[in-house]
């Protein structure tokens, strides 16, 4: 994978099989923090598949070489540089021991081999495995690897790596050893070790085929009451990935880590998944019910991995979402089982909003940026910048549209056909495809599109009613709008959209469905279309009325579908329609209109009114008490501001949260009883319970109590809230409360009760640390106001003991949130937000490039803002472009300002 005309960019067509393979592996490993020694021997041979090289080429970085030996002598052709390891004219086929050093005590990247909190943890996914030894460190070269791991025994009592443990023992001066062998081949990204202090809950269970199991997760002593519901979440995804895809634990033993500096969520080493703390560690009194439903979607997404990732994986990382995007898919599935089975499709539809809801306001706006990529990106500088919400998110839901077009049992069967040829293989997204369309019949080269083409499509929908002839055309029309630059040069033509539509009656009932040319009507009363020309007209016949159409019903597809509906229209489809996600739906397009006109009269000083119709059609969700809760907290929620800016021709943040707080602000006084009724019919009275109906009381609940915080008189909302922050058993609700507390001190600059309430908080969780990020969180992301804005508490909370730029919870708790997650006050007029943003982006470059880089993209829609904010947000970028030394970062803000 050489580079070719730009320096520095890796591309998918340059793609070339490794010159050599390597099929074992054995590490030894002497692990000390400032030193550790790896012994490293390999049996390597010349790729029967690739052209002939006469050096072997090794990745490496920041490794100290120490010594080469081929086949038992030493070789003196080795030379180490700065990107690794050239050995000279090796034989055929040999046995290569390397010796090097690493240094885990000063690795702040949290790549490769490093401590945390005195244990050492490893990261190797994407090339992580370069900073610990020399090797062909790409997914294609897969090998069996054993390890052995030796450290003092006082110190590292724990020495744990993939697979299965083969034995261990005591060495002389204080120090042990163990050894482990993992029998599946793998690439070097799915190596893992861990070793310290650490404490395991542990279950035995028994798996499908009737072999038991062991399976523990592993965390630090003072955290083992927190690891119950980790552990259920892998038993459960055991379970499902055998019921619904017939795929077994392949290993005797399986393995969760927790460690709490992390740079992402988790990460699915084989039968040695380590996660960050934050998708582990749960207990009522520290984890919301956010925390649970995450961690069991974590959980399972990374034990999902193991088969899809692991034993199949990735011929390059251009693949990347052949594991992720179908691996995603999997887990929404999981927890959509989870909440309502295979057929409680209310239930089902909660988690298809929030997973939709991220996919809009994050995938969308990525689209419309300079990062915009195909789900199979053609080019990339650092790969680590890649692991975006486009080959994760996207991808996920290109996979579900194989699911739409063949059903459940066609997909299983695609599935099937897919491990059936691969297992064992590094493969690409095109292998997937053709399994899918080779186990049904189907030809899916037009499919092919939706890997390679970046940029969200639109949909934009006519519709005819003939009444005569009881004829009903709906005609769509596909394109990509203005898009971005970046996506407009992959568009190559139109796509294979699968377009799930209803057709509803006067009555609210769904009508029957006849397509013209066919026989009678198909029973079904929402019909997938087979959308494939850039403009194609469907005609259904009988239609005995004129039917207000339900379009993509469930999101059947990732685009944007544009459709003049009148406010009536919404209001009638958010009352009856019978698909839940389209409901949800309706509320939203009605919401957003409304909001965005607000927007405009707000960003030309002209006074905000809301007509009464839109406040009786959320009156009507509000009381409907024949709708789930957890549904009517979905359906009352606005959209985010961040998603409403991105809506504007010009994104201006003051102007969409002065309408968005005008909105709430109305909705609290319109019907503040309705609130307070709401309020105390949805309290959990009682022990806590972790069920999707108790989450669903708490979500409305405190949904009720943020709008009632927004009254003109808060004095009921800050009573409420006192009291429930009191009275707290479990941490939805005291953080709900507390978040209550200082958004309705806000416009007074504070107030006693909200900062009684925040020393409380502190107090009460000073040695739980991902309780004291949600505290820095909900300081960062609370509204501001001009006596009082939000960017001096935060600079005020970076002294803070507590805070420490070199963790990432921890930075993200304070730094991302207030970047990322509060618009209104991050994009002030005076630019203090994106000084503020250089300065961290800047600092965090030099200690964890990762990070810095995340960090980096919350500035990339800068174009697409009003003129004062643009030029603020370019003076800072040119700032970090003139000052950053690592790829990641550069390539973030170089796209960003080309
Ligand atoms: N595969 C890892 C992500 C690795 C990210 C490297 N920068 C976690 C996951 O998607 O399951
Ligand atoms: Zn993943």
């Amino acid at each position: 994978m050489a580079d070719t005309a730009t320096p520095n960019v890796i591309r998918r067509a340059d793609y070339a099989p490794p010159a050599f393979l390597i099929d074992t592996v054995a590490l030894e490993f002497d692990l000390v923090p400032e030193r550790t020694v790896v012994r490293n021997t390999m049996r390597v041979r010349r790729n029967p598949d690739a052209s002939h090289a006469a050096n072997l080429e090794l990745m490496g970085e920041q490794l100290e070489f120490v010594s080469a030996v081929i086949d038992g002598a030493p070789f003196a052709n080795a030379h180490a540089h700065e990107h690794g390891l050239t050995l000279d004219n090796v034989p055929d086929d040999f046995e290569l021991t390397l010796t090097s050093i690493c240094n885990p005590a000063e690795n702040t990247t949290l790549s490769g081999l490093y401590v945390s909190g005195g244990n050492f943890f490893t990261q190797c996914e994407a090339e992580g495995f370069r900073r610990i030894t020399y090797f062909l460190d790409r997914p294609d070269v897969m090998a069996t690897f054993t390890v052995t791991l030796r450290a003092s025994k006082a110190d590292y009592p724990v020495l744990l790596s993939n697979g299965n443990l083969l034995e261990e023992g005591d060495l002389p001066d204080g120090r042990h050893f163990a050894r482990w062998e993992d029998p599946f081949r793998k690439p070097s990204y799915l190596f893992a070790l861990v070793a310290g202090k650490l404490v395991a809950l542990e279950e035995r269970v028994k798996s499908g085929s009737g072999k038991e199991k062991l399976l523990q997760v592993w965390v630090e002593p003072h955290d083992l009451d927190k690891t119950r519901h980790a552990m259920d979440s892998l038993i459960n995804s055991i379970r499902w990935d055998e019921a619904r895809f017939g795929l077994e634990l392949d290993l005797d033993r399986f393995m969760i880590v927790a460690v709490s500096d992390f740079n992402m969520g988790a990460m699915e080493n084989k039968g040695l998944n380590i996660f960050n703390t934050k998708y582990v560690l749960a207990n009522p009194e520290t984890a919301t019910d956010t925390d649970f439903a995450n961690i069991e979607a974590v959980v399972g997404h990374e034990y999902f991995h193991n088969w899809t990732g692991n034993r199949v994986t990735c011929r390059d990382w251009f693949q990347l979402s052949l594991k992720e995007g179908l691996t995603v898919f999997r887990d929404q599935e999981f927890s959509a089982d989870m909440a309502g089975g295979a057929t409680d499709e209310a239930a089902r539809a909660t988690k298809r909003i929030e997973d939709v809801r991220v996919l809009r306001q994050m995938q969308f706006a990525e689209d419309a940026g300079p990062m915009a990529h195909p789900v199979r990106p053609e080019s990339y500088v650092e790969i680590n910048n890649f692991y975006t919400m486009t080959v994760y998110e996207k991808g996920s839901e290109v996979v579900r549209m194989y699911q739409t077009q063949f059903g459940r049992d066609g997909f299983r069967k695609g599935m099937d056909l897919y491990f059936k040829r691969h297992d064992g293989q590094a493969v690409t997204c095109d292998d997937f495809r053709h399994a899918l369309a080779d186990a049904n019949g189907r030809d899916l080269a037009q499919f092919e599109r939706w890997y390679s083409q970046a940029g969200t499509p639109r949909v934009s929908v006519r519709t005819k009613y003939d009444a005569a002839q009881q004829r009903y055309s709906v005609t769509l029309t596909q394109g990509y709008g203005d898009g971005a630059p970046a996506a407009r040069e992959t568009q190559k033509g139109p796509l294979l959209i699968p377009f799930a539509i209803g057709l509803i009656g006067k009555d609210g009932a769904d009508l029957p469905l006849q397509l013209e040319g066919e026989a009678k009507a198909s029973g079904c009363t929402t019909r997938v279309l087979d959308f494939t020309q850039t403009e194609q007209t469907f005609t259904f016949v009988n239609v005995a009325e004129e039917p207000l159409p339900s379009l993509l019903r469930n999101f059947s597809a990732p685009v944007i579908v544009e459709y003049d509906y009148s406010a009536d229209q919404l209001a009638f489809l958010l009352a009856h329609d019978s698909d839940p996600f389209n409901r949800w739906e309706a509320g939203q397009r009605l919401a957003t209109r409304e909001l965005l006109t607000l927007a405009g009269r707000a960003a030309t000083g002209v006074p905000l009114q809301l007509d009464d119709s839109v406040v009786a059609a959320f009156a009507r969700v509000l009381t409907d008490e024949s709708l789930s809760p957890s549904f009517r907290e979905l359906a009352l929620m606005l959209p985010s501001e961040a998603y409403l800016a991105e809506q504007m021709a010009e994104s201006n943040p003051a102007a969409v949260h002065a309408a968005r707080q005008f909105v709430r602000k109305r909705l609290a006084n319109a019907l503040r009883k309705d609130w307070l009724a709401v309020y105390e019919k949805h309290r959990t009275p009682g022990a806590y319970e972790a069920t999707p109906e108790a989450s669903g009381h708490r979500a409305l609940k405190n949904l009720a109590l943020s709008y009632l915080a927004e009254l003109d008189d808060p004095a009921e909302a800050v009573r409420l809230a006192s009291a429930q922050y009191d009275a707290a058993n479990n941490m939805t609700d005291r953080s709900a409360a507390l978040s209550a507390l200082l958004n309705a001190a806000a416009a007074n600059g504070g107030s006693v009760e909200a900062q009684q309430a925040l020393d409380d908080f502190y107090r009460r969780f000073e040695k739980e640390p991902l309780v004291i990020d949600k505290w820095f969180a909900l300081q960062a992301t609370q509204r501001g106001s001009a006596q009082r804005p939000v960017i001096e508490i935060v600079r005020k909370l970076m002294a803070h003991p507590a805070f420490n730029l070199k963790n990432p919870n921890r930075a993200r708790s304070l730094i991302f949130s207030f970047c990322a997650a509060n618009p209104a006050q991050f994009h002030a007029e005076d630019g203090s937000g994106y000084a503020f943003w250089a300065d961290q982006v800047i600092a965090l470059d030099a200690i964890n490039p990762q990070v810095a880089a995340r960090l980096a993209r919350s500035l990339e829609l800068w174009r697409r803002f009003t003129p004062t904010l643009r030029d603020g947000m370019r003076a800072a970028l040119e700032k970090v472009a003139s000052q950053v030394k690592s790829r990641d970062v550069r390539e973030i803000v170089e796209k960003a300002l080309a």
